[in-house]
């Protein structure tokens, strides 16, 4: 079943509670519709009845659903203490995970009846996307670790979803404090729950190194020691077989990693390590405040290219994605002609190894011809270029940026910036000069000068970040604050169930 865009954006307007039949006393009415769903869907339409989990409930599955499967029976099993077993064919009281040609990309659609539930993809994307849809479905006490009541009712109806935007991202900074490989698998597992697909890493900066490089191996146990983090807190990298592992994590979520090393700028940790890396080959010395833009690489130097091939031919090897990302931002000590050379150098050797490269904006003055640009300076004049664009305004997607001048943690240089203001822009309409077929898609980036830990992590990611991945996946046909912020609100206790240290911010009505 279809329902045009409009009606959708209508739908949705609405109030999201739908009281149940059953009246009396019992739990108090589900205040979940199939539209209750975080980035809203591109097509929704409640139906009739819902589905009941019951401990017969099976989920059928074949093939390559098989492990997505699993995977949703994993999430519900604990709260429900349902066995739900994964099996190949199953009439009623099933919930059937299949794979269908005649959908493509991270498309699904859901329907949800009485007897039964059915998800289809043409990918197992798709059907990872979906399933992040159903878990929302089901009533907020089935994040919980342990056994819970129910009734676990999906509400009816059918989802016919799909994304606006390829490119869905979020980015963690481990430079300027580093975050373990546990705090950044947490962070991937929340972020795929709203179908963000790429995560970013920060890998180097002026204060430290975080990435393990065998032929420049002083990078790490110099530039990765204890101390290596913003006023001498943290340090650390991660080793080859740690980032593995992240990257392994975040596939069996469809995240793919985007790893950076920034580069002509913010390169002081890689001259504390390696001297010859600076024009006059003295050592630089160690850096911990937060200014940026006093270092460079020298773009007269041969040194410096081979420093930049062997990293971005290692970087390539362990990165089973396509890009790769070398910074390029805030050069400020590079001068311009010496910036043009380095990049037009540096930019070919991604491609060389596989890669497409992504650069911050100010590597759109170099000649880049396949590079992919990403926006972060909304001060900067207006941005041209000819290629693909991911859209990162600082005073919108920088959810390093604090909620007002009295939350804790983050910075504030491009303006404070409530739950509204991260959701109410247009992702394709921003730049003057960029056509919208050249939007790629956004990205919300976190700088970690003030946050050492996860909860501070989280604390300035959520909210915000799903305002982010909702302009990156729904239709601007569902764009829509009072329908945003009801099912924010409603999305608040998950969180509070799993742990999640979230802003409450005084926009929102939670639940
Ligand atoms: C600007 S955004 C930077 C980072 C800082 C960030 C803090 C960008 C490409 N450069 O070096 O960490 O602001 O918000």
């Amino acid at each position: 079943m279809r329902v045009t865009h409009l009606a959708v954006a209508a739908f949705l307007a609405l109030p999201l509670a739908v009281t149940t039949a059953s009246a009396g006393p019992g739990p108090a009415p589900l205040p979940l519709s199939i539209s209750s769903v975080l980035p809203a869907p591109a097509e929704a339409i409640p139906g009739r009845e819902g589905f009941d989990l019951t401990p017969d409930t099976v989920i059928t599955a074949g093939g390559p659903a098989v492990a997505i499967a699993e995977q949703l029976a994993a999430a519900w099993r604990p709260a429900t203490g349902f066995p739900l077993p994964v099996v190949e064919d199953a009439t009623n009281n099933a919930i059937k995970i299949s794979l269908d040609g005649r959908l493509d990309g991270e498309a699904y659609r859901l329907g949800v009846d009485r007897d039964r539930v059915e998800l289809t993809a043409g990918t197992p994307a798709g059907l990872f996307n979906g399933v992040q849809t159903l878990r929302q479905l089901v009533p907020a006490e089935i994040e919980s670790r342990k056994i819970q009541k129910g009734p676990w009712t999906i509400p009816g109806g059918r989802i016919n979803d799909r994304p606006r935007f390829a490119y869905r991202g979020a980015m963690l900074d481990l430079a300027r404090h580093f975050h373990t490989p546990d705090e950044v698998k947490r962070y991937i597992d929340q972020i795929s729950r709203f179908k963000i697909n790429f995560l970013h890493l920060h890998l180097s900066d002026d204060q430290g190194w975080r990435i393990q490089i065998d032929s420049w191996p002083r990078l790490t146990s110099i530039g990765g020691a204890p101390g290596t983090g913003v006023r001498g807190t943290g340090g650390g990298f991660l080793t080859k077989a740690e980032y593995r592992e992240i990257v392994e994590f975040a596939a069996q979520r469809y995240v793919t990693i985007v790893p950076e090393i920034d580069m002509p700028g913010h390169v002081n940790a890689a001259q504390v390590a390696y001297p010859e890396l600076t024009c006059d080959a003295v050592a630089p010395r160690p850096r911990i405040d937060i200014r940026v833009g006093y270092s460079s690489l020298c773009a007269g130097k041969e040194i410096t290219y081979r420093f930049a091939e062997d990293v971005i031919r290692e970087l390539a090897a362990m990165t089973p994605g396509p890009f790769l990302h070398i910074g390029g931002d805030e050069a400020h000590s590079t001068p311009h002609a010496d910036y043009l050379t380095f990049q037009e150098r540096v930019l070919p050797m991604v491609g060389k190894y596989g890669k497409t490269a992504i650069g911050w904006q100010e590597i759109a003055a170099a000649k880049q011809p396949n590079a992919i640009v990403q926006y972060w300076n909304h001060q900067a004049p207006p941005l041209e270029t000819t290629g693909r664009v991911i859209m990162s305004p600082a005073d919108r997607a920088y959810l390093d940026m604090q909620y007002d001048l009295l939350t804790p943690g983050g910075l504030h240089w491009a303006g404070t910036t409530e739950v509204r203001d991260s959701y109410s822009w247009d992702p394709d309409q921003l730049l003057s000069r960029v056509p919208k077929e050249l939007v790629f898609g956004v990205e919300a980036p976190l700088w970690s000068e003030t946050l050492t830990d996860l909860a501070e992590i989280e604390f300035l990611a959520f909210p915000r970040l799903v305002a982010i991945a909702e302009l990156g996946w729904s239709p601007r046909s569902t764009h829509d604050w009072n329908s945003f912020k009801a099912r924010l609100g409603a999305y608040g206790p998950r969180w509070t169930r799993q742990g999640v240290h979230f802003y409450s911010s005084p926009q929102i009505p939670w639940s």
